[in-house]
């Protein structure tokens, strides 16, 4: 029996619930130590999938699939969580389509919880370490295995070709006015055109690999134990696809060194923690440094510094759109979502040299 189904984290894409139910369990069905009625609750998480972002959810429940057959066969580290979808009534298929919307269900990973930001080196060496196990733990599924569920989801120059577009759109429809503020956005945006392609082209001439990616590694998708504090789980797996480890990794730091948050009103506080970025990196290394060559590690500067760039891309064009794609709650909101990504991504500029000396210090 449904308890109750209350609106869960703080995503800008999907819908996203908890639902909580009162499960009769048999005696012979009781785990160890279960044994009071509060017990016998257990939570799911619902989503109604974005379709608008998500063309196609039924490969995105195809790649949470595979991710949980491959966990399934080989052992995992200490109390690490892969969540899986739950089959509906009589059925093996894990959606359910009604009325033109796509519902799904997901375990609920218990005792942990997520963070906004980080608040000390320890939490952001578990925020790294979860994403170097979720690497290792994937990184023998063969990239091509994966549906491509958002092609073009992490390709920079594709999201610069989709802003310059938009651009165009919108001067070319009155009544359009670039204020000072926009301006000031337009004039970062084109001072960093020529390095755009950075990642892609290291793709292209074969130093980096196609693989395996989660996607979306921010902060608040990270499940640590409410006790220990220990990383238990990445959640939010529908941007898992084939792409390059170096746009998780950069995403990772992008939002575990910026303090004040995504969301922060206050932009002259942004910048981006060094130490935070050691400890990241020290856990993501912890747990996937085999799973990397020479050429990766030559690259991970520019991977902090486009993701961020790229996300205040995003943000930007998307305000240029009328906010068609992430959820605002004023007009002008993705445009200071944007504008605190470039704050931080001059603050990585200006510290070019002492994250490329970390990363040189972390190489084995
Ligand atoms: C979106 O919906 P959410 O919050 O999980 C976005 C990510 C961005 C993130 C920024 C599919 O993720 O790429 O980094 O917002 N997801 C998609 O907060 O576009
Ligand atoms: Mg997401």
């Amino acid at each position: 029996m449904i308890t109750s189904i209350t609106p869960l984290g703080e995503g800008n894409v999907n819908e996203t619930y908890q639902v909580t139910c009162e499960e009769t369990l048999f005696q012979d069905q009781l785990l160890p130590g279960q044994i009071s009625q509060e017990q016998l609750l257990r939570r799911y998480v619902m989503q109604r999938i974005n379709t608008t972002v998500f063309p196609r959810p039924e490969l995105v429940m195809a790649n949470i699939n595979i991710l949980a057959n491959h966990v399934a066969s080989r052992p995992l580290e200490r109390g690490w969580v892969m969540p899986t979808a739950i089959p509906i009534r009589h059925s093996d298929q894990t959606w359910l389509e009604q009325e033109g919307q796509f519902w799904r269900m997901l375990t609920f990973v218990e005792n942990a919880q997520t963070l906004q930001t980080i608040g000390s080196s320890h939490e952001a060496q578990q925020v790294g370490r979860a994403l170097g196990v979720f690497h290792h733990l994937v990184s023998d599924i063969p990239a091509d295995a994966l549906a491509d569920t958002l092609p073009g989801f992490h390709v920079t120059p594709g999201y610069f070709q989709t802003f310059k577009d938009g651009l165009a759109k919108a001067v070319a429809t009155p009544p359009f006015s670039i204020s000072p503020e926009l301006e000031a956005c337009l004039e970062f945006v084109d001072q960093r055109a020529g390095r755009v392609d950075v990642l892609e082209a290291a793709l292209a001439r074969g130093e980096l690999q196609t693989r395996p990616i989660h996607g979306d590694p921010k902060v608040n998708n990270v499940m640590l134990c409410s006790t220990s504090g220990r990383a238990l789980a990445m959640v939010d797996l529908d941007t898992v696809k084939p792409g390059l480890v170096h746009y998780d990794i950069g995403d990772c730091c992008r939002s575990g060194c910026n303090r004040q948050g995504e969301e922060t009103e206050d932009l002259d506080s942004v910048f981006f923690d060094l130490g935070l970025c050691e400890a990241i990196l020290e856990g993501y290394l912890s747990a996937a440094k085999e799973t990397l060559n020479s050429h990766d590690f030559d690259y991970i500067y520019d991977a902090i510094h486009l993701i961020t760039f790229e996300l205040g891309l995003r943000f930007l064009t998307d305000h240029l759109a009328g906010n068609t794609y992430f959820k605002v709650n004023r007009p002008a909101h993705n445009l200071h979502r944007a504008k605190v990504q470039f704050k931080l991504v001059e603050s990585i500029e200006q510290q070019e040299t002492s994250i490329r000396a970390i990363a040189e210090r972390l190489r084995p």
